[in-house]
């Protein structure tokens, strides 16, 4: 007979330890003295950067950026050492904030939320886990992650396959590629580095690519003193400039358009930005215009194109690279990508031309007789992005409404911070918040969660959720700022479009950071008008 669950009364629950869930616990706890606990489904604290451990993995923000700005101290303390930070270092970061902000104790590892419910005359929320434990909570805070939910593809006979499937979302500890017969699905973000990182060791490495994408150098490079020196002096000036931008990259966005400058100047800004590296640099930092013409983005695809027909020397490999469509997904930039296909180790499929017709034993038969024999097979397929593991558990609000029955049309929100129906319940990065570097999106939101709470908490019993009309403002808003870009015009993970069957649709704010941090101030400042009350909605009709 199964134990019952032991059941803990807490005043808030926050699900997941990445850069949100331990920021918010440290404002909970160490800010307000509320007796808030963390769980996570992962062994370790660090989300994203716990369970992204594929070699070659690296933020690619720049690392005086990616990172948390509220405490000075903490900031003078952890100065990154290179232009990007690697999966490494941020790990040890975070587990550092953990230890600095004594939340170790308050953090249960090991346990997945698998379902939550809402009983309005409580006011409080009952969280039941896998391991035993029944949370019941004033709060709930979903910190759960907008890149965490793993996308795994189903070909056929994949489960017949006898070496290792691994998905760098969820990679082994002690997996070792060296000498190995390496398969790579997927040429992303991820791919992109599991691929450049991963050809030097193995013994052999198979790239199978759907869709060629545009990529730059990073440029990643050790930092001088003089400018580790510089971070720290200018800390307050180099925080200012994030808060006041769109994409919190710590660069200044352009605003000349491609076709204001003559053909020359266009070929130096680009070769400028290529020479000093960074994928948002790229796209955002030479001109403004990039991601919202057409003609202005063919301009910077054909100068990728053009440097990737100079780099690879093979001419039918350089065509399988090249990408043709627009230059509008997530900008990649890379540590020697293209120069990894003119390794002798590594080959590369074209999936659109020559289709995965099964999965075999040996290792991937496509539908061209050819069996690519493999030890080892790397999904970097991504995630089901945003609210992907909203979805993979059972959240119930006002009513019994499942969360999943809410978001039937697409995932919605209001700031990315609350859902109409879910009282008391905030998320962190939930649907349709800002799309920029996210440590200062994280912070920003974190900080107005931990202000709503305390606001409510004033009243015991009390609940908030946002106003319907609220709700549906937002989406459109969300909605007409994204149809002024290129971006959804891009199968990307950015609209929901990189998951067979899921709905294509908004996802984020792309207002920018700057106009984004105005309207949360204004509706904190002026009372929460976008929100309910528990006494608008119970009292009698
Ligand atoms: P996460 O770090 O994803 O943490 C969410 C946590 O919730 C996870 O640990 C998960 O186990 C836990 N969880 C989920 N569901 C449950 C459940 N039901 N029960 C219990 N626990 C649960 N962002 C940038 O701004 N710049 C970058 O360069 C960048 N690079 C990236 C590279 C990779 C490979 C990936 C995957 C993401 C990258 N990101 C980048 C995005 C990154 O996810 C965010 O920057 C940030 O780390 C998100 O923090 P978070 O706390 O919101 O979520
Ligand atoms: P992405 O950007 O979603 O890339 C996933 C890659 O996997 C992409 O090349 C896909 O090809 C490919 N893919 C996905 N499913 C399949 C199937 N079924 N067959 C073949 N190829 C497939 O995920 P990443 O992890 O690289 O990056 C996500 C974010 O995480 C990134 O932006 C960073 O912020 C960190 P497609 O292009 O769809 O043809």
């Amino acid at each position: 007979m199964n134990e019952p669950d032991q059941i803990r009364h807490i005043d808030a629950l926050v699900v997941g330890a990445g850069f949100g869930g331990i920021y918010m616990m440290h404002k909970l706890r160490n800010e307000q003295g509320l007796d808030a606990v963390a769980i996570d489904k992962a062994s370790g604290v660090g989300g994203t950067w716990f369970w992204n451990k594929y070699p070659g993995a690296l933020s690619d923000s720049e690392s005086f950026v990616y990172q948390y700005s509220f405490d000075r101290d903490l900031y003078a303390d952890n100065p990154w050492k290179t232009k990007y930070v690697r999966q490494p270092e941020i790990l040890a970061y975070l587990n550092g904030v953990v230890d600095r902000y004594a939340l170790r104790d308050h953090i249960q590892l090991g346990t997945a939320m698998t379902d939550a419910s809402f009983d309005e005359v409580s006011g409080r929320w009952t969280v039941h886990t896998d391991r035993g434990v029944t949370f019941t909570s004033r709060f709930l805070v979903n910190g759960l992650g907008l890149l965490s939910a793993t996308n795994i593809p189903n070909f056929p006979g994949m489960e017949k396959f006898e070496g290792q499937l691994v998905h760098t979302g969820a990679w082994p500890e002690d997996l070792d590629v060296t000498g190995k017969r390496v398969g790579v699905i997927g040429n992303g973000s991820t791919g992109n580095q599991v691929i450049t990182a991963t050809a030097p060791i193995a013994g052999h490495l198979t790239s199978f690519q759907r869709t060629p994408q545009y990529s730059v150098p990073a440029g990643n490079r050790e930092l001088t003193a003089e400018e580790l020196q510089a971070q720290q002096d200018n800390f307050e000036e180099n925080w200012n400039q994030v808060w006041n931008s769109s994409l919190a990259m710590g660069f200044v966005e352009s605003e000349a358009e491609v076709f204001s400058v003559s053909a020359d100047d266009r070929e130096r800004v680009f070769q400028e930005a290529w020479d000093e590296g960074g994928g948002f640099a790229f796209m955002f930092k030479t001109f403004g215009d990039i991601a919202t013409n057409a003609e202005a983005n063919e301009e910077a695809a054909k100068f990728i194109r053009r440097k990737i027909s100079e780099i690879v020397k093979d001419p039918e490999t350089a065509r399988k690279l090249t990408p043709t469509d627009l230059y509008a997904r997530r900008p990649l930039c890379d540590s020697g990508f293209y120069e990894t296909f003119n390794r002798p180790n590594v080959s590369m499929v074209n999936l659109t031309e020559t289709p995965i017709s099964e999965v075999t034993a040996q290792g991937i038969l496509t539908e061209d007789g050819t069996l690519h024999e493999i030890d080892i097979l790397i999904c970097a397929t991504g995630f089901d992005a945003v609210d992907g593991n909203y979805r993979r558990v059972n959240i119930q609000g006002l009513g019994g409404e499942r969360l999943t029955d809410h978001w039937n049309e697409g995932p919605s929100s209001y700031l990315g911070v609350a859902t109409t129906g879910f009282p008391n319940m905030f998320m962190i990065l939930g649907p349709n918040g800002p799309f920029t570097n996210l440590p200062p999106s994280i912070e920003t939101q974190v900080e107005w969660i931990s202000d709503a709470i305390a606001h409510v908490n004033k009243t015991d019993g009390a609940w908030m959720h946002v106003k319907p009309e609220t709700e549906t403002e937002w989406t459109e808003i969300c909605s007409d700022i994204a149809d002024q870009t290129l971006f959804p015009k891009a199968a990307s993970w950015i609209f929901g479009a990189n998951i067979p069957g899921k709905k294509r649709t908004v996802m984020f704010y792309l207002g920018g950071l700057k106009e984004f941090r105005s309207i949360v101030d204004a509706e904190a400042s002026s009372g929460y008008p976008g929100f309910l009350t528990n006494a608008d909605v119970l009292k009698p009709a």
